[in-house]
């Protein structure tokens, strides 16, 4: 893998970095200023939907463009932070008009429409609680969440609810209304639903925003776990601080830019930095209706001038695929900080951003859990491609050993393999698993929130990922990356995105397997097998290189990105799949 840095020494600074010093931002930074350098006051009050509405109007940006949503056929609808205002006010009041109490929950099954900020942002403003999931889900993983989070208004399109919902209402006691947005020419609504259109047109637009408090639930996310069911992981309204901050000081995002984040509202980056983070920092949202495709996708940055652009790992895979010269048939020129969350970023893909847009591509780390960004890459800093980078300012980061005695040793040589672990507590730590105390209390033990992924840290400070926990490959006695081999087997040419496995093996413990899916356009034929396993054990050595390599066509990947190995693992093992609703294509 490699390790050149790539340096911003001589990089223009005139946009003026928020984080330009990291040592100084480390010793100086502290959340109660953080809090202040949000909301302005120091009482205990506190709204996400004060703060990315309320605040930024009183403060002049009332007819800013708040986002711009962008359909199949180029149509755009551009609204105003008070548009977004006097929406979610409306939506506030429906809530209100419904009886729905204070703190129930809110669940949105829907695309990234304008709909979606209304409901969610008025959903805050009423200090009920968000669940935003993935209109991609069936009936199924739905019916788990919607009643794990005893969901009590769902809001959703008519197409969504007549081929999802409508057949598992009847397990759903709690849910009491269903609210739709229509997308064609009014007919009859399902029976047991309500208009949205039509009760949002009959609120009144005033409303004032909930006085919650840091610590009261605003934001309910499902996650997978590594066992079966999914975990319902909820955010406190104090989130808001950290993904405010972060969307400064990581994102480096400054009022008015332009901005993108790729992700959907169903998984935590589409909300937490699609949503409430930029606008909290007055950014301008580009909003993409529709899936991913490369000619669209540049045809976005360039077109919108997009300066800030916040993606993923396999999308960038992806576009790598589809060829750096269909980049290049674009110009982006407003273009100026390319970051990337929720999976291993490969130190090619890094470096590929350089070639494609002149920009290196800034990995980030953080969980659901989490609630905003702990590790990264600073705008301002040198990266280090394949590194996730250093802890943020406000967080103490380590990797730590689990000693015989039970307790935890954080480490403290470099480059040795352990788990990461946050010092608590940060605004945007999760305040609870629903109905699974026992799980939350484990994630803590002596005084760290242990993140079950394991990493080694340099000596500068820096993380390395290994893989979660239970990923790891210990091959003859080698502690096995599966991101350092599928880094490795990255740099072959014929490879677009790889998946690397453990498999029980009588002699090494474990024997590893790679699941390669090649660059359009390549045929997969034996000989071409056999020169991908040269070429790594050439990069590896033969003692950590895969001693198998299946082709694969379409390596199995959950709704927000990552390959499953777990689901790849299973099904070369024979054994039950687990749960699989996050899965791509999965209805
Ligand atoms: C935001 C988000 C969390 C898990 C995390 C880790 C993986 C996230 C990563 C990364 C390597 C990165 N992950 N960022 N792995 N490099 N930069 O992804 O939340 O969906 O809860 O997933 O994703 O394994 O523990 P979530």
């Amino acid at each position: 893998m490699s390790t050149r840095a790539i340096h911003k020494a001589d990089a223009p600074d005139a946009i003026g970095h928020y984080l330009r010093d990291y040592d100084e931002a480390r010793r100086t930074f502290d959340w109660t200023a953080a809090r202040h350098a949000l909301t302005g006051r120091t009482d205990p009050v506190l709204n996400i939907a004060a703060e990315v509405l309320d605040r930024p109007i009183a403060q002049g940006r009332g007819t800013q463009r708040a986002a711009r949503f962008i359909d199949r056929h180029w149509n755009r609808i551009d609204l105003t932070y008070a548009d977004l205002q006097r929406g979610a006010r409306r939506f506030a009041n429906v809530l209100r008009r419904l009886e729905v109490e204070r703190g129930a929950v809110v669940a949105t099954l829907l695309g990234r429409v304008p709909e979606l900020f209304t409901v969610a942002l008025g959903t805050l403003a009423a200090g009920n609680v968000l669940s935003a999931l993935f209109s991609a889900f069936g009936p199924e993983p739905l019916k788990t969440r919607l009643q794990l989070g005893h969901v009590r208004v769902l809001v959703t399109t008519e197409a969504l609810y007549r081929r999802k919902v409508a057949g598992i209402r009847e397990f759903l006691p709690q849910l009491r209304h269903v609210l739709i947005v229509r997308e064609a020419p009014p007919r009859e609504l399902p029976p047991g639903t309500l208009d949205l259109a039509a009760l949002l047109r009959m609120a009144a637009e005033t409303f004032e925003t909930v006085a919650t408090g840091d610590a009261d639930v605003a934001l309910l996310h499902f996650t997978s776990g590594t066992t079966g069911k999914p975990k319902g992981v909820t955010l406190p309204h104090a989130a808001v601080i950290a993904q405010h901050a972060t969307s400064r000081l990581v994102l480096d995002l400054h009022p008015g830019e332009t901005y993108w984040c790729t992700a959907d509202p169903g998984w935590v980056t589409g909300i937490a930095y699609g949503l409430i983070g930029p606008l909290a920092c007055g950014a301008s949202l580009i909003v993409d209706r529709e899936e991913f495709e490369p000619e669209r996708w540049y045809r976005i940055l360039a077109e919108e001038r997009v300066e800030v652009w916040y993606t993923a790992p396999t999308a960038i895979r992806m576009l790598m695929k589809a060829g750096t010269a269909l980049a290049r048939t674009r110009q982006f020129p407003a273009l100026r900080h390319l970051a990337s969350v929720g999976e291993p970023l490969n130190a090619e893909a890094v470096t590929w951003g350089v070639d494609a847009f002149g920009l290196p591509f800034h990995d980030t780390w953080w969980q659901t859990e989490t609630g905003s960004i702990m590790i990264a890459n600073f705008a301002a800093c040198e990266v280090l491609p394949g590194s996730m980078g250093r802890a943020i300012p406000g967080i103490e980061a380590r990797v730590v050993r689990h000693a015989a005695d039970g307790t935890l040793e954080p480490i403290e040589s470099a480059d040795e393999v352990g788990e990461i672990a946050l010092r608590p507590a940060w605004p945007s730590m999760f305040t609870s698993y629903l109905e699974n105390p026992e799980r939350y209390a484990a994630a803590f033990v002596d005084g760290w929130y242990l993140a079950g992924d394991l990493a080694r840290r340099d000596a500068n400070g820096y993380f390395w990922f290994i893989g979660r926990a239970d990923d790891v490959i210990k091959s003859a006695g080698h502690l096995i990356s599966p991101f350092e081999l599928e880094s490795a087997l990255m740099t072959h040419p014929a490879v677009a995105q790889v998946a690397v496995i453990g498999l029980p093996d009588p002699i090494a413990g474990q024997a590893v397997k790679a699941f390669v899916e090649l660059r359009s356009g390549v045929v997969a034929t034996e000989d071409l097998r056999s020169q991908i396993l040269g070429h790594a054990r050439r990069l590896l050595g033969a003692a950590v290189a895969p001693r198998e390599i299946a082709f694969s066509d379409a390596l199995p990947r959950t709704r927000s990105g990552k390959i499953m190995r777990r689901l790849l693992r299973a099904r070369e093992l024979g054994l039950p799949e687990g749960d699989l609703s996050t899965l791509e294509g999965k209805e």
